[in-house]
């Protein structure tokens, strides 16, 4: 099997547990001699421009990332087109922003960011540090003050399709079970004609990106697709859910310059 991955690479992607589980690239090079994880332990500070911050304010965020000795990381590597990838979720999984931080200098990087209602907020920034194999991973938890919004409960999808911005993405699995490497295969249609979609374009590098994140916010996978090649309409990402149990996916694409976003939650068995 041309995806096959050794029991030994799965040990060596789960020991890096505070970090996203992800298929080294050797792996998603095709390679079948895939080399460990290899991340640069990493420390963060996050600096809020506003004191309470409030929901509804575009509100200043910087980010200082530093190496295991205090010291600031000063260069990165740059991956799917940035040198840093930032996700917001609601803490119900209800809110995701996917957006770039600015490179300042000396370890700092800056975004703005507004959030919608009161509640809390996990911050996942992504980067590699120059000379790192895989991306290294900083999280911190936010707490917006102001109006308070309805929490939304995180329900499994009954039917894994949605109609999102006139595109009907349909969403199915080879094998999804926790602990074991699964294809996980979006499927975009026009939401009008149902005719297939065959000219995605990429998306900052690569025929689309998935996040999913665990119902405790805990867990966090950044996945790719299998190729770099194609446009649709199927797209196949490979990941490894480490636990059972919810997670909520959203799956990002462009299609005539425009990008995309369909969420799905899904129930991962043991
Ligand atoms: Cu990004």
């Amino acid at each position: 099997m041309k995806y096959y991955i050794s029991a030994f690479l799965l040990l060596s992607v789960f020991l890096t547990a505070c970090n996203p589980l992800k298929v080294p690239k050797s792996t998603m090079n095709h390679k079948m001699s895939a080399t460990p994880t290899d991340v640069v332990p990493t420390k963060s500070e996050w600096i809020l421009g506003a004191d309470p911050p409030q929901a509804k304010v575009k509100i200043p965020i910087s980010l200082l990332i530093k190496d295991s000795s205090n010291q600031p990381i000063k260069s990165f590597e740059t991956i799917h087109e940035k040198k840093m990838h930032l996700f917001i979720v609601s803490k119900d999984l209800a809110y995701f922003s996917h957006i770039h931080p600015t490179y300042k200098e000396n370890g700092l990087f800056d975004f703005t960011a507004s959030f919608p209602t009161r509640g809390d907020y996990k911050l996942i920034s992504e980067f590699t540090p120059k000379g790192g194999g895989d991306s290294s991973v900083e999280t911190h938890w936010l707490q917006i003050e102001g109006e308070e919004g309805t929490a939304v409960p995180l329900v499994p999808d009954k039917e894994l399709s949605h109609v999102v911005e006139g595109k009907k993405v349909a969403l199915s699995f080879d094998h999804l079970m926790a602990g074991k490497t699964v294809h996980l295969i979006f499927t975009i249609k026009d939401a009008k004609t149902n005719k297939p979609l065959k000219n995605l374009q990429p998306y900052l590098g690569a025929l689309g990106h998935t996040v999913a994140i665990s119902a405790d916010a805990e867990k966090y996978l950044h996945i790719h697709p299998m190729t770099t090649e194609g446009s649709g309409p199927a797209v196949t990402f490979m990941t490894i859910f480490p636990e059972k149990g919810l997670y909520k996916i959203w799956g990002q694409f462009k299609h005539k310059g425009k990008v995309f976003t369909v969420p799905f939650v899904i129930n991962v068995p043991k």
